[in-house]
């Protein structure tokens, strides 16, 4: 029995380390130790022995059981050891490779330049305000001095909604909404920016929907020097210090006397070139003394109030000061133009 106990233990142990695999040293543990085991089994033969054998084998018996059952939970614990280290291996993250690169939206050109030239204008004491794009034919042409069958709507053909709704085709309306609104005090310094419409065919530098901000400045004594004075500053800040500005005799019906306003091209100093087709001057902005007509309809005595008013297209200065040709770029949203401006 002593010899079949120390064979059992040797056949086990062989086993045991021969193996590479958990489960199947599980099945060792039970093949051995097990009820059923092959120690079990020896054990069960203890019964024919003599009263000197027995203690003698049963202290084998278990020192056997003790050096198998050591072996398996080395072995145990070396296989989950080296399963451990697989799996870390396999699993391992390499801190080194670059990242993925994260794709960081910006605000759109047009909403900087915009942006920009509302801060200009705060920063001079005007104020901000918006206004509805579906707009009446009053606020956005008779209050303007632009009659029903005046000949200047036809320059303005817009989409109407119904007779008397359409989409608005400038900004203007947005004032003549605010002079009626502060006809109490009377004092009107304020810009507003915002989209607008006109019938027109879509081509490099016509858009049937583009941006607009207008200005205006109602008091009393308002004179066309704090039109050119606050004109000037807001033609140095964007633009340059180093920037002339020249007012040209121009008309809108809104507007008498009206202006053009040209800034001396940057490229050429003045001198002309390709960019100001010679002249030396690049037009801006439309602008002029609020007309009569236009001040008695918001229930301002012209005799009394004056102010100032002027128009621009930001998509028109952010062309210029970028040098894009095509005003289409604003709309058509492909990432590679607008990135260009991510930092401008
Ligand atoms: C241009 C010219 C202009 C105005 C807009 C205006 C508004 C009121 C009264 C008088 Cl409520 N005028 N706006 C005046 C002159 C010119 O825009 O070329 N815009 C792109």
């Amino acid at each position: 029995m002593k010899e079949q106990l120390e064979l059992l233990e040797k056949e086990a142990i062989e086993k045991i380390e021969q193996t590479a695999d958990i489960k199947e040293l599980q099945s060792i543990k039970v093949a051995y130790l097990g009820k059923k085991g092959s120690l079990t089994g020896v054990l069960r033969g203890m019964g024919k022995l003599s009263k000197e054998e027995r203690p003698v084998i049963g202290e084998l018996a278990n020192s056997v059981r003790e050096a198998i059952t050591t072996a398996i939970e080395q072995k145990n614990e070396g296989l989950e050891h080296a399963a451990l280290e697989e799996k870390l291996t396999d699993e391992a993250i390499d801190v080194t490779l670059p990242g993925r690169p994260v794709h960081a939206g910006g605000p759109h050109l047009l909403t900087k330049i915009v942006e920009e030239i509302e801060d200009l204008f705060i920063g001079m004491g005007f104020e901000v305000r918006e206004g509805p794009e579906v707009e009446t034919d009053y606020f956005n042409f008779e209050a303007l001095n632009l009659p029903k069958d005046h000949p200047a709507r036809d320059m303005q053909d817009t989409f109407y909604l119904t007779n008397e709704l359409l989409l608005r085709t400038h900004t203007s309306p947005v004032q003549a909404r605010t002079m009626q609104a502060y006809e109490d005090s009377k004092s009107v310094k304020m810009i507003c920016p915002g989209k607008v419409y006109r019938r027109d065919t879509d081509d490099a530098t016509h858009s049937h929907q583009f941006t607009q901000i207008e200005g205006l400045y109602v008091d009393k004594h308002v004179k066309m020097s704090d039109l050119k004075g606050i004109l000037d500053t807001f033609a140095k800040k964007l633009f340059g210090e180093d920037r002339e500005i020249r007012l040209r005799p121009s008309f809108f019906p809104f507007t008498e006397p009206s202006v053009e306003m040209d800034i001396s091209c940057k490229v050429c100093n003045g001198e002309g070139c390709s960019v100001c087709k010679g002249t030396g001057w690049i037009e801006i902005l439309g602008a002029g003394m609020v007309h009569p007509n236009v001040l008695s309809m918001a229930g301002y005595d012209p005799k009394v109030y004056s102010g100032f008013a002027f128009g621009m297209g930001p998509e028109r200065i952010a062309m210029l000061k970028y040098g894009i040709n095509d005003i289409r770029q604003f709309y058509t949203n492909d990432i590679r133009f607008l990135k260009q401006f991510h930092n401008a």
